[in-house]
């Protein structure tokens, strides 16, 4: 019989797949699609409204924003959300709050000892001069030597080099090796937030749902060191009007920084501050790793979004 009922088609749909394929593939790919075909029945969603549906996500995955969109709708987020939950359940939620990595992380930033500088050395004055220093931790208060720290944020117009063609590469993109003592420090400016490209697809799904595609000002870190479970985060830079309301839902009460205004230029010579400047002192605090793929930086694609 080839007449088929919603229920009898979507049987015939999850059926047609062969012993051959991945179980796991095959559960996943069987249950999205019958919740797809139920919200068309129950949403009523006419044929017009699918096929624009799918130009929508064809034009999603040419520009390369599925990272974008899934921080926007709280995919990111909800997997954190899952991430402690695991943790608590195994009694090892402590340290520094994770944070998502977001669509934007390039691996292989130029590697420093102890401090670099994360602007340019020749740069004109692009926001408040900061420095931000402290220690990678264990979670006895031990400090690590030799943790890797990667740093990355937006330009001074809440943009990210790599996808932002009128940057160099690696441009405000920095990795630092922590000294014998488990320091890192690191002079750049307060960036500015991010808002999502217009006239993209995300920004189209963002427009008929009545959102903003605004990020608060935040700093992307990935710290790593043998033994340890890597560590993805951000902190906030406080006072942004966006701070509890981020397109991503990525603000975390233990990450918003604590800014020391009017700091002393003594002592920082070597990253060729000279007047009063803000200090940004952190601290990351890390777990054990539980397993070896947990300090292993996870394998990661170069995602372009633009
Ligand atoms: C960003 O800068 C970002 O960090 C995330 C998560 C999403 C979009 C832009
Ligand atoms: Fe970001």
């Amino acid at each position: 019989m080839n007449e088929f009922t919603q229920s009898q088609l979507l049987t015939r749909v999850t059926e047609s797949n062969r012993p051959n394929g991945s179980p796991r593939a095959q559960k996943i790919v069987a249950r999205i699609v019958g919740d797809l075909f139920r919200a068309i029945d129950d949403l009523d969603i006419t044929p017009d409204e699918f096929w624009v549906g799918v130009d929508w996500l064809s034009r999603l995955g040419a520009s390369g924003q599925g990272g974008l969109i899934t921080a926007g709708l709280g995919f990111d987020r909800l997997l954190d959300i899952r991430s402690d939950e695991a943790d608590e359940r195994a009694g090892r939620l402590a340290g520094t709050p994770r944070a998502i990595e977001g669509p934007l992380y390039i691996a292989g930033a130029p590697l420093s000892k102890y401090e670099t500088r994360v602007d340019e050395a020749g740069d004109a004055k692009r926001g408040e001069t900061m420095v931000m220093e402290g220690r990678v931790l264990d979670l006895n208060g031990k400090p690590v030597a030799g943790a890797i720290v990667d740093v990355w944020h937006a330009n001074e117009l809440g943009r990210y080099s790599h996808f932002d063609p009128d940057q160099a590469e690696y441009a405000l993109r920095r990795r630092i090796e922590t000294d014998a003592q488990g320091r890192y420090r690191f002079r750049s400016f307060l960036p500015p937030g991010y808002a999502i490209p217009p006239n993209s697809p995300t920004a189209e799904i963002f427009t008929a749902i009545g959102r903003h595609g605004n990020r608060p000002a935040h700093i992307h870190f990935l710290v790593a060191a043998p033994g340890l479970r890597t560590l993805t985060t951000q902190v906030n830079v406080p006072g942004d009007s966006f701070i509890d309301d981020d397109f991503a839902f990525a603000t975390r009460d233990g990450l918003i920084l604590k800014l020391e205004p009017n700091t002393s230029p003594k002592g920082y010579e070597s990253l060729g501050v000279n007047e009063p400047f803000t200090r940004v002192p952190f601290d990351f605090v890390m777990q054990p790793a539980a397993s070896e793929d947990e300090s292993a930086p996870e394998a990661r694609l170069a995602r372009a979004v633009g």
